[in-house]
């Protein structure tokens, strides 16, 4: 219902009467009533006057899945959107919600993650209010040797929504972080159950730094945010629709096509690491190389100091001159 009311205060930009509505809901005009003052509670600017009825005067810039839903159509693959008040992970909730067969495929936000989740065991420091903790439940039909892919993709739409919402020209650290002047203001976490030849599920998880004006000291030599970078305070919901609609326009072309031949030429134009010195640990070993491209299949390509090429798709990557790292 609250869904419903808020689009329709959405489309129709003047005054609308609680009579109106409620035929058009066929509710009561108490319901309409109840409905409308949730919404105010969750940050909507709504007018209320005698014999006019409601307008929507300001949308709220909190993230709410009302708005969410609307804002993102009817074309969306993300019917479902679900915004908790706290959580310990959005990944972890995302999985409990596909095993316990609520959703195949929904958005999942927290307004602060109690045990974010970062690569191999580490944490993502999530405070409330300040970023989007997002993550992507997806029934992706592609070879579980593409699943990584995904975070390609997801690392290119949030570079694409940034530069759009804020002028900022983000960069991608391959695999999973986007950096902005050196600093990282997202990192993305993709998990996977898969059997052989079949993908489940895959959970694409993106952390944004939007509105923090500070870090703890664990973090503040190495993470920025869209605020702190750009000056000025940056409105959430529109940073997010943004994001899921680019996702979703690569998303939606690599699944039909099966490749990411399509964005690769883009996706290495916002790489940090073509033309830098690396350091790679993977698998036991470091080896140090200049990064020369991104593979049509995702892998990083870099170049030792005898000129032989070698492929990384997984490990660490340290880029010299980034987040302090210098030997
Ligand atoms: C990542 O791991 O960068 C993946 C982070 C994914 C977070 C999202 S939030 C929504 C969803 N739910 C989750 O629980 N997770 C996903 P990694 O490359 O391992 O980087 C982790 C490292 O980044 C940490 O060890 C810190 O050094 C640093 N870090 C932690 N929190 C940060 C933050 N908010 N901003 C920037 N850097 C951070």
């Amino acid at each position: 219902m609250k869904e419903k009311i808020l689009q329709a205060l959405i489309e129709n930009n003047t005054y609308i009467s609680g009579e109106t509505l409620s035929h058009q809901f066929g509710v009561s005009r108490t319901a309409i009533w109840k409905a409308i003052n949730k919404l105010k509670d969750e940050g909507f600017e709504i007018t209320s006057t005698r014999n006019k009825g409601y307008l929507l005067t300001k949308e709220s810039e909190a993230l709410n899945a009302e708005g969410i839903k609307v804002h993102l159509g009817m074309t969306t693959r993300f019917k479902h959107v679900k915004v908790y008040d706290s959580v310990d992970s959005t990944i972890t909730e995302a999985k409990r919600l596909k095993i316990n067969d609520v959703y195949d495929e929904a958005l999942i936000l927290a307004h602060v993650q109690t045990a974010g989740k970062g690569r191999r065991g580490r944490s993502w420091v999530s405070a409330k209010g300040d970023g989007i903790w997002s993550s992507l439940l997806l029934a992706p039909d592609i070879a579980p040797s593409k699943a990584p892919m995904l975070t390609l993709i997801a690392g290119l739409a949030v570079c694409r929504a940034i530069k759009d919402q804020t002028a900022l020209e983000a960069q991608i650290k391959w695999p999973n972080d986007v950096v902005i002047k050196g600093r990282k203001v997202c990192g993305i976490l993709t998990e996977m159950s898969a059997q052989r030849d079949y993908i489940e599920y895959v959970i694409v998880g993106i952390g944004i730094n939007v509105n923090q004006l500070e870090f703890g000291e664990d973090i503040a030599d190495i993470a920025s945010s869209l605020r702190l970078l750009s000056g000025l305070e940056v409105n959430q919901m529109t940073l997010l629709v943004r994001m899921i609609e680019e996702f979703e326009m690569l998303y939606n072309t690599f699944i039909k096509e099966q490749s990411l031949d399509f964005m690769i030429q883009d996706y290495n134009d916002a790489c940090i690491n073509i033309g830098m010195e690396l350091k790679i640990e993977a698998y036991g070993k470091t080896q140090y190389g200049v990064g020369i491209k991104v593979s049509n299949d995702g892998q990083l390509m870099v170049k030792d100091k005898n000129n032989d090429i070698f492929e990384v798709n997984a490990g660490e990557v340290s880029v010299r001159g980034l987040y302090g790292y210098v030997d």
